[in-house]
């Protein structure tokens, strides 16, 4: 057995991964770009249930993330109680209404005609869970403040992989960012430390589920080799 080595006073352990050949290595990213591709923001969730123990493992799974100074600054609420989702649905569009119909600029509209967006959100209440990601902007015990770093890097960073897991299973989500969202920590009743980040509802796709036309961006437009 390899050494446990100690900087610091803190334990380091050897770490290994599995590497893979030449031609492995391109099947695997292959195959996972394949998978990722087809990833699709989805408003048309159906309400068929999704069982308590998918939703935390993957949860756990975005809990993975990487975090400045490994403090993990992120909270998600899982929720399934049709009552709070009803609350929730109804605070929401009161925002989107207003965004939609005044805060929102011309411009913006335009741009989202595409998507074909409106301020009416029956996911809130349709889909089986919704997940709101809070950030700890910093950590609180008892008293007791402590710095968190990079916390909105390091909770983008595990909203990525909670929605690429939530696509790994075969279920679908889609990115809410009503605005302002503030009514959230009301509703979910968090503490002061913690702001609304994202919502996710969560669920399978309905059966008649339609998304909008779009085109990724080619290998030449989103990179550039040095
Ligand atoms: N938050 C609003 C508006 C909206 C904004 C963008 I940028 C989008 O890509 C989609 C929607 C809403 O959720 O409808």
């Amino acid at each position: 057995m390899e050494k446990i080595k100690e900087i610091n006073g803190f334990k380091h352990l050897p770490f290994s991964i599995t590497e893979y050949s030449p031609k492995e290595l391109k099947e695997k990213v292959n195959d996972f770009f394949q998978l990722m591709n087809a990833r699709r923001t989805v408003r048309d969730i159906s309400s068929r249930p999704v069982n308590r123990e998918v939703i935390s493992q993957l949860m756990m799974t975005a809990s993975t993330a990487p975090s400045g100074a490994h403090k993990q600054p992120w909270v998600f609420c899982a929720i399934a109680d049709p009552k709070v989702k009803k609350s929730i649905r109804k605070a929401a569009e009161a925002e989107e209404k207003e965004s939609y119909e005044g805060r929102m600029s011309q411009r913006w509209l335009e741009d989202l005609k595409p998507i074909a967006t409106t301020w009416e959100k029956p996911f809130l209440e349709n889909a089986p869970w919704l997940i709101v990601v809070f950030k700890k902007i910093y950590e609180l015990n008892d008293d007791d403040k402590q710095n968190n770093y990079y916390v909105n890097e390091s909770v983008g960073i595990a909203c990525g992989m909670l929605i690429t897991a939530i696509h790994n299973a075969g279920l679908v989500t889609l990115t809410h960012t009503p605005s302002p969202m503030n009514f959230l920590t009301k509703i979910l009743d968090r503490p002061k430390n913690e702001r609304p980040f994202l919502l996710l509802p969560i669920g399978y796709a309905s059966k008649d589920a339609y998304v909008p036309d779009l085109k990724r961006k080619e290998l030449a437009d989103i990179s550039i080799f040095y």
